[in-house]
């Protein structure tokens, strides 16, 4: 995009007094902030209308979760404008700092909705036509504080800044169909651009709104409070983002929320392909769909009932569905695949529902064996199995994932269907992720290998001869980062830090898999060690945690109230707090990660192995040239293959050893053998810390004597855990160990966003 300064200013202040009745002098933060990102969105227009003109075949990426993060700073980046702004602001007094107090769009929970972000903001840098279709939640994901060391979750009002990226399309509004209530869908587009290329893609979030606005003469009938109840009734579907990571809860809201997106959004694009004259046999010519994992999978069937109500037989209709679709999927976990009650599916969506019999009869009719292959069994509808079985390409989203699909998960429609099964190894966008998050680091990669990596990142293997040289200056912009960070902390979370310390950084979303409670215990277990003087040369070391638990997930929140009480214990003890402190920061959110993970010395990736599908924080810290401290999990593994297992600290069961372990296992034998562990793990229940509601209580009896206790192997895996953490920490601050973190941020081309989207392009949706 072309910038003149008098220029930009000039149409902001009319903005200003358009829009505000203010102008540059006078406007407040939220006001300048609107109107600049207002006058950018004209710029780009004529960008934007090329780009939805063009003819190009085409992939919408259905998810119910999109977490962009904070759009300014990215926008103004991928324009090539973002230097150009702050100065023309600056010479007004003003600057692009301010703007950091702008609320995320945190419209997903966790790594999902974050990679769609991604796999948006490389499409259109790579120039692949990749379209977005979610929803516009009135609430993100919760906003989180601690009190008392418990989380609080409080609503998330990100629109309070006003949505000045987002148009309202009104005239593309649709009706969608329930049994009980038909409701208006509004499409909100964001542009996405791509980085300095002028393409413009489209994410599109729909917002639910009654069919008739407040009706007068209906309220004057005394018909008022029915009109009110439908209005609010409508209006509800859109309203809030469910905080759920990981468990399927069937709730008819959610349900209702995902018909709602996918039946908009085909009838949407379906509206438009017979505009263009396009014969709907052939849609697959024009257009290819992306399930986001089972979320929107319902858009199979309603794309079945859309072209039967064109005229399609089903066979007809079949096929092009079977063409269009395609399946991602992120999780193994049992609990979290999607299955959706009959009665509840049949009583809301009749039609759709009659269409998942028509697959479950067709299914049956191919005479597959019923006790392998089934959408529908016992009442119960299996959207997994129905993507499978109507996609025409499954993936998963890590090489070890994507195998435990094809032999465990999956196994039975591998075994019939290998074709359709491939692996799409997750990435990250590099711009976000590095140039923006960490721009001095990329000023010294540009020194020695030029800026060719920006949209290249494998580019990233030329910095190797010039690693011995860079080390001096990694270490600077490292420590720099770290000043930062602290202050950050310092100011929002009241705990002060030494960037003289090592960061050990676990950020995720709080799950027991994931074992944020591995951590702690060695934690607490080095602790004792200093206290009883076992250790007396512990590398001073201060441990971040940053995660939202499930508002509904008991032991989630347990963890974190365990981790907070430990913070305390730690940080207030003299001796101690010298070598060690803890934090826990609240509100863990994007713009919050990408803060700490240009800052970090230590990235914990410790989920018991098999569970992590792939994980892609690992891969933003690699990328800042952190060392993973990690299990053999998810995309860990390809983080080893291509940077070398010596330059990282691997530790704990392989799926094998998992397999195996489980077999046997035990956790009160291990903890008869280990008295030190024990003695951490009797924290959970002795009274050391504070248990009023006896959480940490239950806690203990789900990791010791709960029937399938410690069922991620925590204990199993927690003496090479403390053995692995120890060998880094004390490996830190010599030149060796500085070389690892450099080897890493050479290797991690493999995983920007840029390779990943390309791959879909290719293998799956056949674009270019
Ligand atoms: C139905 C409730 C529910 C909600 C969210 C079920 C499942 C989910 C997601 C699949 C959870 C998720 O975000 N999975 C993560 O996806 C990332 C992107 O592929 C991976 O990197 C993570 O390993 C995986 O946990």
């Amino acid at each position: 995009m072309k910038f003149e300064k008098k220029k930009f200013l000039t149409d902001v202040d009319g903005i200003l007094h358009a829009d505000y009745g203010t102008d540059l002098a006078s406007a407040n933060r939220k006001e300048l902030y609107n109107a600049l990102s207002r006058a950018v969105m004209s710029g780009i227009y004529p960008d934007w209308k090329a780009e939805k003109a063009e003819n190009k075949r085409r992939c919408g990426y259905f998810s119910a979760e999109f977490l962009m993060g904070r759009a300014i700073f990215s926008n103004l980046l991928n324009l090539g404008i973002l230097e150009e702004a702050d100065e023309a602001l600056k010479s007004i007094g003003e600057d692009l700092k301010q703007f950091e107090e702008v609320e995320d769009a945190a419209l997903g929970n966790g790594g999902l909705g974050r990679l769609a972000a991604c796999y948006l903001e490389s499409a259109a840098t790579m120039d692949i036509p990749l379209d977005g279709y979610g929803i516009r939640y009135r609430y993100g994901l919760f906003a989180q504080t601690f009190v008392d060391g418990y989380q609080h979750e409080e609503g998330d009002n990100w629109l309070k800044w006003g949505d000045p990226w987002s148009v309202r399309a009104e005239r593309d509004a649709v009706t969608v169909h329930f049994a009980d209530q038909d409701v208006r869908a509004v499409p909100y587009d964001m542009p996405i651009f791509g980085y300095k290329n002028g393409v413009v893609n489209t994410l599109r979030l729909w917002q639910a709104e009654p069919v008739q606005a407040f009706d007068f003469a209906t309220f004057n009938d005394m018909k008022g409070e029915r009109t009110a109840t439908e209005n609010f009734n409508a209006t509800k579907i859109t309203d809030v983002l469910y905080p759920n990571d990981n468990t399927m809860v069937g709730k008819i809201l959610r349900l209702r929320q995902q018909y709602f997106l996918v039946s908009a959004s085909l009838q949407d694009i379906v509206k438009k392909q017979k505009a263009a004259g396009h014969d709907l046999h052939e849609l697959s010519r024009y257009y290819c769909f992306q399930l986001n994992d089972t979320h929107p999978v319902i858009a199979i069937p309603e794309l079945l009932r859309l072209l039967k109500a064109e005229g399609f037989t089903f066979e007809e209709a079949f096929k092009v569905c079977a063409e269009t679709f395609n399946f991602t999927n992120h999780t193994i976990m049992a609990e979290a695949l999607e299955k959706w009650d009959v009665l509840a599916l049949s009583d809301l969506l009749p039609d759709v529902y009659q269409e998942i019999v028509n697959c479950q009869r067709r299914l049956e009719a191919d005479g597959l064996d019923g006790n392998k292959f089934y959408i529908i069994r016992d009442n119960v509808i299996h959207m997994a199995h129905l993507a499978i079985y109507v996609s025409s390409h499954v993936n998963g989203v890590a090489e070890i994932h994507t195998n435990i699909l094809k032999t465990d998960t999956f196994k039975n429609w591998y075994e019939r269907f290998p074709e359709k099964f491939v692996n799409v190894t997750n990435g990250i966008t590099p711009r976000r992720w590095l140039l923006l998050n960490n721009p001095a680091m990329a000023r010294e990669i540009d020194k020695y290998i030029g800026t060719g990596w920006h949209t290249d990142l494998a580019q990233l293997r030329k910095l190797e001869p010039h690693i011995e040289k860079m080390l001096p200056a990694f270490r600077a912009v490292k420590r720099a980062n770290k000043e930062k960070l602290a202050a950050y902390i310092s100011a929002h979370e009241g705990i002060d830090l030494s960037p003289d310390f090592i960061f050990d950084v676990q950020v995720k979303r709080l799950h027991e898999y994931k074992r944020q409670l591995l951590n702690a215990f060695a934690i607490l277990y080095f602790y004792y060690a200093i206290k009883d003087g076992e250790i007396t040369d512990f590398p001073p070391t201060a441990f971040i945690f940053g995660a939202k638990a499930a508002p509904g997930y008991y032991n989630a929140k347990a963890i974190i109230k365990y981790i907070n009480e430990i913070a305390k214990l730690v940080n207030n003890d003299p001796d101690v707090s010298k070598v060690m402190k803890v934090v826990f920061v609240q509100n863990y959110n994007v713009s919050y990660a990408e803060k700490i993970v240009c800052a970090a010395d230590v990235s914990e990736q410790i989920s018991m192995a098999g569970m992590e599908a792939s994980g892609t924080s690992n891969m933003k810290f690699m990328l800042n040239g952190t060392v993973t401290l990690g299990t053999l999990d998810g995309a860990n593994v390809e983080i080893c293959e291509e940077a070398g297992r010596e330059n990282n600290y691997i530790f704990g069961a392989t799926v094998e050893d998992v397999a195996a372990v489980k077999q046997y296992y035990c956790p009160t034998e291990m903890l008869g053998n280990d008295p030190k562990l024990r003695r951490v793990v009797e924290t959970l229940r002795d009274g050391t810390f504070s248990d009023e509601k006896g959480m940490l209580k239950k806690l203990y009896e789900s990791i010791v004597t709960d029937y399938g206790a410690d069922r991620y192997l925590v204990l199993y895996d927690f003496a090479d855990y403390v053995r692995a953490k120890m060998q880094l920490l004390r490996d830190y601050g010599t030149e060796d160990f500085d070389r690892k973190c450099l080897h890493n941020m050479a290797a991690a081309g493999k995983f920007s966003a840029d390779r990943s989207v390309t791959d879909y392009a290719k293998l799956i949706w056949h674009l270019k």
